[in-house]
């Protein structure tokens, strides 16, 4: 296609999605985010560039969806999704942002450029996949994506309010057919399909209870869950809350990260002591159980208990199957309980890697091992397993003697119920459950497995967050100079400390995070990193702490 005929860039852009607005945006962890008002011509120009990038592999699918995730209703954001269902390949960040920032007048041009540097075929097919979240920006947003394909000739698929990670399971299954069927009707025969297997195969027992309680974030999750409830064939006895109706508010004081961060219930969420309640976030790609106790004491089972709870249960059937030459190991980030690691490296024995946090950084760690365990303590995770991994078992499960046999055909099940794509909260929410089921476990001694030292985290707003650098997986800061040796000082002086700082990808704040032995401890060295942190990087106002 001749650079001309790329006028048509230009116009969809000065007649439908004009640039109104000079506030500098970044494609951050999650890709962009920010108010939906400042997002049309974002949105529209990642349309145009999901199609450049499809035309660089070949005319494979991308995705793109509309969403803020945890953020709150006025928020909203766009993502890319590369041709296998995972994040943005990072090089290309950059390049999305360029585009994003560059005025009307000079989109024709830049986006000619970014053809040639990135060397796409403009006379290929391209095809992208757009789903959003249930924002009430988000259909605008979602049309302004699909003039952005169609601007370059590349085809949309529009696939509605669909989970984040559905539409990354879609992705994959477009451009790999063995993974399943890239519609919500072949999520759900192939995820919740694996879950009704197992139940089959595992009836409850001991103190598992069916019944779940589910806390929607008044968002996709809860209403997708909402469909699958009908055909569970009432294995698991689902009380969902927080849909959406009812004025409930998306992640206003409820959902998963609001959960994980204030340690305390969400509202709109009917409570019975020692009940178990899942609670997912506004797009449905992080999930977090707790229960509150005959005290009303809340017990959080984050991210860190899901993957100690998934890993300590496939290293069980690795051992049944007598397939221990697959490795397996486990992707944590800094903010992974100390207790959790140090359970995953003294009892259950496996290799932990610590990573920068951002999903896309745990997947690619995961990926090293045959059966890579991956969650972020905020809830997002899962699990992928290498071809080797999935043909050995395959394999036992056809031709091994009987208890391996058994052992087997289990995990079979326990793989497609895996969204393997990225962190789903609702493929997470069945394989957390079916190993409660399988264990015959109830949530207090889930809880019991190991106890976690106390943790707080705070924020600090600063003059420029960029100013924090860090190394060593986020665990050691670099720059400014000095802060440190500060927080090094600081630690020391509590049993069992632990502290680091690290710079915001979602928000301009400076993020701290601390534990020790007591509650009043990690709040207290909490208290004084944040003081560090406004000392030494230029915090601002006269208080060091934002509320969370
Ligand atoms: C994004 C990331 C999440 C991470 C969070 C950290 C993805 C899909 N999501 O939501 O994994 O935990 O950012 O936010 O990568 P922060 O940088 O503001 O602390
Ligand atoms: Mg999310």
């Amino acid at each position: 296609m001749p650079p001309s005929s790329l006028r048509v860039v230009y116009a969809f852009a000065r007649e439908m999605h004009p640039k109104n607005s000079d506030v500098f945006i970044q494609y951050g962890t999650a890709g962009f985010r920010t108010k939906a008002n400042l997002l049309e011509h974002v949105v529209y120009r990642m349309g145009l560039l999901a199609v450049i990038r499809s035309r660089v592999k070949n005319g494979r699918t991308i995705g793109m969806m509309i969403t803020a995730s945890h953020n709150l209703e006025p928020d909203n954001g766009v993502k890319l999704i590369d041709p296998d269902g995972e994040m943005l390949e990072e090089s290309w960040e950059e390049i999305a942002t360029r585009l994003a920032n560059v005025s009307d007048n000079d989109l024709e041009s830049t986006t000619v450029e970014i053809i040639k540097q990135v060397n796409a075929d403009m006379s290929l097919k391209a095809s992208v996949f757009i789903g959003m979240d249930t924002r009430y920006t988000s259909p605008r947003l979602a049309a302004a994506a699909a003039n952005g394909v169609i601007a370059l000739k590349g085809t949309p698929k529009e696939f509605g309010i669909v989970t984040t990670p559905m539409l990354h399971f879609c992705v994959k299954c477009r451009n790999d057919n063995k993974y399943g069927t890239p519609t919500e009707e072949g999520y759900y025969e192939k995820i919740v399909g694996a879950f009704k297997a197992i139940c089959q195969k595992l009836p409850v027992s001991g103190d598992y209870n069916p019944t779940l309680y589910v806390d929607g974030a008044n968002g996709v999750g809860g209403k997708k869950l909402n469909i699958i409830k009908k055909s569970l064939d009432g294995e698991l006895d689902l009380h969902l809350f927080n849909l959406g109706g009812n004025g409930g508010k998306l992640n206003l004081n409820c959902g998963a990260d609001f959960v994980k961060v204030s340690q305390s219930p969400p509202v709109g969420v009917e409570h019975v002591p020692f009940q178990r309640v899942a609670s997912l976030d506004g797009d449905g790609d992080r999930i977090v159980y707790y229960y509150l106790d005959d005290e009303n004491k809340m017990n959080l089972l984050d991210g860190d208990r899901i993957a100690t709870l998934l890993a300590s249960y496939i290293a069980e059937l690795l051992k049944t199957c007598d397939a221990t030459d697959l490795n397996m190991g486990i992707v944590q980030t800094a903010y992974a309980n100390g207790a959790s690691t140090q359970y995953i490296i003294e009892q259950l024995k496996l290799p932990v890697t610590c990573v920068k946090t951002g999903v896309k950084h745990l997947h690619h760690a995961a990926l090293a091992y045959d059966i890579g365990i991956y969650f972020e303590a905020n809830g997002h995770g899962t699990v992928v397993y290498s071809e080797t991994a999935k043909k050995t078992i395959r394999k036992i499960a056809e031709e091994g003697e009987p208890e391996q046999r058994k052992a087997a055909s289990l995990f079979v099940k326990f793989i497609d119920m895996t969204n393997e794509t990225v962190g789903d909260a609702l493929s997470d929410l069945f394989l957390a459950e079916s190993v409660l089921r399988a264990r015959a476990l109830a949530a207090p001694r889930w809880r019991a497995l190991y106890a976690d030292r106390p943790a707080r985290q705070l924020k600090c707003p600063v003059q420029d967050r960029n100013i924090i650098k860090t190394t060593d997986a986020e665990r050691k800061c670099t720059s400014p100079e000095g802060l440190q040796t500060r927080i090094d000082e600081l630690v020391a002086r509590h049993t069992n400390g632990r502290a680091f700082v690290r710079a915001s990808g979602t928000e301009d704040v400076v993020r701290v995070y601390a534990e020790a032995d007591t509650t009043q401890a990690a709040d207290k060295l909490a208290a004084e990193v944040a003081q560090a942190v406004h000392d030494l990087a230029g915090g601002v106002g006269d208080r060091p702490v934002l509320p969370e």
